[in-house]
């Protein structure tokens, strides 16, 4: 049997003025509720662990405090002790610090706390200048570099599995590049703002291409998808909800209600994908790589 119960946990809005410990609190009681309806792997969202600071301009000095030299650290070490005493594996996104580099990081653990797969994202959204005129910022590229590691996947308890970072959702690469590897699950957190484009035709859209995005990166790679929020009402930015896991097959199996901390599960059958991989998305006999030189190339 390849089935297990896999929990997301979204979570509301985390502000400047709460303290890490406050935040892993909370985690640890969605930790316990998704443990007490059998899940076994849980997934957090990005950045989870603090407000969503690349809204900010901040000083070299103002930023420090929103990242992390190490994983676990004091801070952290509740969360990895409570899901390794539960069992139970989780993906959790954080900013980096690793010398005197930035990144946007994402990590995977086992059933024992111990980090098997670290992914430092690739498409960063946003621009390192604010844009004139505008009185809401994403500033991504300023505060991190672009990841060096790849699309890591890594065989697990919950299948051959990926991590992937919010903006990275949007681009079909990242899918390809994890199920070219086999990958039968992808684990992603988001932060999105309701206003993230400032083109209201296409804000508008913003809850219909999270969606879009998950549901098609699922389906045409055969692959589940479990995707969690940081979303509500954070330092006066508003962002969406709508935590999911959607099947191989494109169907959402559970979905989110609100937009604050909220657990949803669903039962995760990894034949599903399998079965999907050996007909119509059998990549060795109908994908036709010589013609996709242009996608590496430009
Ligand atoms: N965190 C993140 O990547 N958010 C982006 C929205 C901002 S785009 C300027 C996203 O793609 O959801």
């Amino acid at each position: 049997d390849h089935s297990y119960i896999l929990a997301v946990a979204q979570m509301g809005p985390i502000q400047r003025s709460d303290n890490r410990a406050s935040v892993i609190a909370r985690q640890i009681e969605m930790l316990r509720e998704a443990h007490a309806r059998g899940a076994r792997f849980v997934v957090f969202p990005e950045l989870a662990l603090t407000t969503f600071f690349p809204r900010w301009i901040l000083s070299d000095a103002e930023k420090q405090e929103f990242y992390e030299h190490q994983m676990p650290n004091a801070a952290t070490q509740p969360l990895f002790d409570e899901a390794a005493r539960l069992g139970v594996g989780f993906y959790i996104g954080f900013a980096e610090k690793d010398g005197d580099r930035y990144f946007n990081t994402a990590i995977i653990t086992d059933q024992a706390g111990k980090i098997i797969l670290k992914y430092r994202k690739i498409h960063l959204p946003g621009t390192a200048e604010p844009i004139a005129g505008r009185d809401t910022h994403h500033l991504e590229k300023r505060y991190f570099e672009p990841g060096n590691l790849g699309f890591p996947v890594v065989r697990s308890a919950y299948g051959i599995a990926g991590a992937f970072i919010c903006n990275d959702r949007r681009w079909p690469e990242t899918y390809r590049m994890l199920s070219l590897q086999g990958a039968e699950i992808g684990f992603v957190g988001y932060n999105t703002p309701n206003d993230h484009t400032a083109n209201f035709d296409f804000d508008n859209l913003t809850s219909f291409h999270n969606r879009l995005s998950l549901q098609a990166g699922a389906y045409q790679n055969a692959m589940w998808i479990a995707a969690a929020a940081k979303c509500g009402l954070e330092e006066g930015s508003s962002m969406i909800g709508d935590s999911m896991i959607v099947a191989p097959s494109g169907q959402i199996v559970a979905q989110a209600l609100t937009t604050g901390d909220e657990v949803i599960t669903a039962k995760v059958d990894l034949g599903m994908g399998r079965l999907y991989r050996k007909t119509i998305f059998d990549f060795a006999r109908h994908r036709e790589p010589a013609e996709y030189g242009l996608i590496t190339t430009r």
